[in-house]
């Protein structure tokens, strides 16, 4: 468990230089999304390259796709295409690495990017799931800027009505979207009522936290009869203090100065986890 929590502070780092070589990305969502990722692909989900056509495997839509950088590192660290090569071509013209999930890259089921869709399409497989009489899991990830989007609340109106209890909706409660804080934008502070009142289990617990969220998604497997929704409440640019709680982060490339702070802010907090 030790190593998949440093792993999470590693793939941070690959996904700085990621943003670095690219000249641009969604840095302070893929920091805070990163432990719900390390979580799935490598602790819950049955997905890998070698059974990724399988129609058995568990699914995972990134809803909130400009978050890539951290599908892709975590992606690369699973195997299914080299970390050089991602981050070496990320967002270059011609690469196939671009700014947002495209199905045409393995492992991944989506294209997405174009907020409030993950979930009702979610929905769909989930139900699919259950038609075929199939054991997979569903999973997405929402942010929490991203529930302004009503195709969300269809989506959970679905989800609670056929009581797809195998999908599990993760919202990436940074408190911050593009602009500021969600508070001021579009309140979200009342969305423990909104979800239970669509009829789902409503989990809450601190989305930065590894072995939280992986007691989380282990929660969200043994409720019967209702979708799952887990608020993963995260600080936006974990990692380095230089970034967090930081609206201007949501979308940066760190200056040279920036870059070296960042690096040695995340090695210190590896090192804390393998001291802890
Ligand atoms: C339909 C749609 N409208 C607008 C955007 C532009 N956009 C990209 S990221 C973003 C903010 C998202 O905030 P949040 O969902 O909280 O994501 P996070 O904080 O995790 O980065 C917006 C508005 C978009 N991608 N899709
Ligand atoms: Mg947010």
């Amino acid at each position: 468990m030790e190593n998949l929590k440093v792993m999470a502070y590693d793939l941070r780092k690959d996904v700085i230089d990621m943003i670095v070589e690219g000249k641009g990305g969604h840095i302070g969502g893929d920091m805070s999304v990163m432990e719900t990722l390390v979580a799935l692909y490598f602790d819950q989900m049955n997905a890998s390259p070698e059974n990724m056509d399988d129609p058995d495997r568990d699914r995972f839509v990134m809803s909130k796709g400009h978050s890539v950088e951290a599908l892709y590192a975590v992606l690369a660290k699973k195997g299914f295409f080299p970390m050089e090569e991602v981050i070496s071509q990320f967002s270059k013209f011609g690469s196939k690495y671009i700014g947002h999930p495209n199905n045409k890259l393995p492992g991944i089921e989506m294209n997405s990017g174009s907020l409030g869709h993950g979930l009702p399409v979610c929905v769909g497989m989930a139900m699919a799931g259950k038609m075929d009489k199939k054991d997979y899991r569903v999973y997405t990830v929402m942010g929490d800027g991203e529930l302004a989007e009503g195709s969300v609340w269809e989506g959970a109106m679905a989800g609670g009505h056929y009581k797809l209890d195998n999908l599990c909706a993760v919202v990436d409660r940074n408190r911050l979207q593009i602009s500021g804080s969600t508070e001021d934008v579009m309140s979200q502070d009342v969305q423990e009522e909104r979800w239970a009142s669509f009829g789902w289990n409503v989990l809450s617990v601190d989305g930065n936290d590894l072995d939280a969220m992986i007691q989380a998604f282990e929660d969200a497997k043994t409720c019967k009869g209702k979708p799952t929704v887990i608020i993963a409440n995260t600080i936006k640019g974990c990692g380095s203090s230089v970034m967090e709680n930081k609206a201007a982060w949501h979308h940066h490339v760190p200056s040279p100065e920036e870059y070296a702070q960042i690096m040695k802010d995340l090695d210190a907090r590896k090192e804390a986890l393998l001291h802890e």
